[in-house]
């Protein structure tokens, strides 16, 4: 295997083969910048052994003729595609596994061997990366039910978890569930989630239990080397007070709004604990931004749940009990209401394809934003409600007004990798699929 990483003007080649179940590892540092004159020309070769099964690394000859600096190499280990980054201290001579990388190697693509974990796996959003990979099983003709363990259509191995797996603000049961699935992948979804009046009642414990699942699952991921972690934030954790549409530069520029100020800030930083990772130890930490979500097995609480399951519920009910519909506040706030399954696909390609410090927002088009009457009067339609709705009309059941965010860089690397557009649902369309699944499982699955 022969890895090429540039340096400025200069190339580094990796050569990494096995022999007598150690992975040796070369390591050439060329002036060349093509590998077919390697051998001629290398100045200096490092000789490494990885152990395949700790994914250790024992430097048993170091041969070091001319070395011109100090370089940092990051190698990604083909045992269990971790990445390795392998220094050389110039003064010492010593040879040492940790430290920043500067370099990162383009990663193999995902396939058999690897095993990704999903950190809340049993809800909205876990479901909808469930039904994204099911998609694509379809599109390939190897259709799937829905299950909680599975291998997708690269071969890879997916475990969705829940609290009943592991309760994650707990280190030692974290600890437990990364030792049993030994993950090369996360998507860290995981959280204590509500709508705008569990966080208004909630704040202390929306910061407290987010902040620690949070620094349990990033830290065994580090302790265990996974290949790239993806978590999950949310367009609340952006400034009340800005100018719009949000980009990703804004993440840190002013206070969240306070309704849900302990849940914005512990997932902000839970986006400063990923960069961190990322630039002292070379982790691919990664994080991605959604917009208001919902979807089939959702959380249709009738006080805790965001404002489209909640709706769904209580239409649901005065329908059944004749009763009169009055809903919070005046309808007036605006929202980007964005389809589980499409953040499914989305996450998808987070996984196989992004890999910077920046986040990366998940979201409709700015066009598409819709206000909370509009979609009130949608989930009326749906579910044949034909009384009156009426509004309390308190504009402090509004909670924030806006937080329009831009989904453009996301759609421009989309379709840059992809070379074509992302596709969305019609709003329409999964709204009324949600409203439908809610009514077929209320007795059974819907979480009420
Ligand atoms: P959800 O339906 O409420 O699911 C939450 C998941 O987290 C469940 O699998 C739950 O497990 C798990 N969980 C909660 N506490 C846990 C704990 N202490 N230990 C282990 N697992 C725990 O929420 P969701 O809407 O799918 O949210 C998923 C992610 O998306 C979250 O990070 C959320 O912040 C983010 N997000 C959501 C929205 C939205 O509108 N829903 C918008 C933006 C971002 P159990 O099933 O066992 O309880
Ligand atoms: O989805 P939601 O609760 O969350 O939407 P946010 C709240 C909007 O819907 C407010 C109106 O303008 C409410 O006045 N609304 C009307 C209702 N009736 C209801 C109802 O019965 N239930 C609910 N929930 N809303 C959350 C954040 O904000 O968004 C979280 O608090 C998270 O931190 C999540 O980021 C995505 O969009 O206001």
């Amino acid at each position: 295997m022969l890895i090429c990483l540039r340096r400025k003007s200069k190339y580094v080649w990796v050569v990494m083969f096995a022999i007598n179940e150690t992975w040796q590892c070369e390591l050439l540092h060329s002036d060349v910048p093509t590998w077919v004159h390697w051998p001629c020309v290398c100045l200096c070769v490092f000789r490494c052994t990885v152990m395949p099964t700790q994914h250790d690394v024992v430097w048993h000859e170091c041969t070091c003729e001319t070395v011109h600096r100090s370089h940092h190499v990051a190698i990604a280990s083909p045992i269990a595609k971790k990445t390795c980054v392998f220094s050389h201290n110039i003064n010492t001579g010593t040879m040492s596994i940790g430290g920043s990388a500067h370099e990162r190697p383009t990663l193999a693509p995902m396939g058999r061997g690897d095993i990704v974990l999903v950190t809340g796996g049993s809800g909205l959003v876990g479901h909808g990366i469930r039904s994204a990979l099911d998609d694509e099983l379809r599109a390939r003709k190897l259709a799937d039910v829905e299950k909680r363990e599975y291998i997708d259509a690269l071969g890879v191995q997916w475990v969705f978890a829940s609290s009943t797996d592991a309760d994650l603000t707990q280190t030692t049961a974290t600890q437990a569930l990364f030792d049993r699935v030994r993950p090369t992948h996360v998507v860290h979804l995981a959280a204590m989630v509500g709508g705008l009046f569990r966080n208004q009642r909630q704040n202390v414990e929306m910061f407290r239990v987010n902040s620690a699942i949070n620094d349990n699952v990033l830290a065994c991921a580090h302790e265990h080397r996974v290949t790239k972690v993806v978590s999950c934030l949310s367009t609340c954790i952006f400034p009340d007070r800005t100018t719009y549409p949000l980009d990703e530069t804004m993440v840190h520029d002013g206070p969240p709004h306070d309704s849900n100020l302990g849940y914005a800030v512990a997932k902000r930083n839970l986006d400063v604990l990923s960069r961190l990772y990322r630039r002292q130890y070379g982790d691919r930490f990664v994080t991605v931004v959604p917009t208001n979500v919902f979807g089939e097995h959702d959380n249709f609480h009738l006080d805790d749940a965001h404002v489209i399951p909640g709706l769904i519920h209580k239409f649901h009910r005065a329908k059944a009990h004749g009763t009169p519909m009055e809903l919070m506040g005046t309808g007036a706030p605006l929202r980007q209401f964005l389809y589980a399954r499409d953040l499914g696909r989305m996450f998808l390609w987070a996984l196989r394809n992004y890999d910077e410090e920046s986040p990366l927002i998940f979201s409709v088009p700015e066009l598409a934003e819709v206000t909370i009457k509009d979609v009130a009067q949608s989930i009326a339609r749906h579910l044949d409600y034909d009384g009156a709705i009426m509004w309390t009309g308190d504009e402090r059941q509004n909670g924030q007004h806006k937080k329009t965010a831009s989904p453009d860089k996301f759609l421009a690397l989309y379709r840059e990798s992809q070379g074509k557009e992302f596709e969305y649902t019609p709003f329409d369309q999964a709204l009324r699929a949600t409203c439908q699944w809610f009514v077929e499982h209320y007795d059974t699955a819907a979480r009420v």
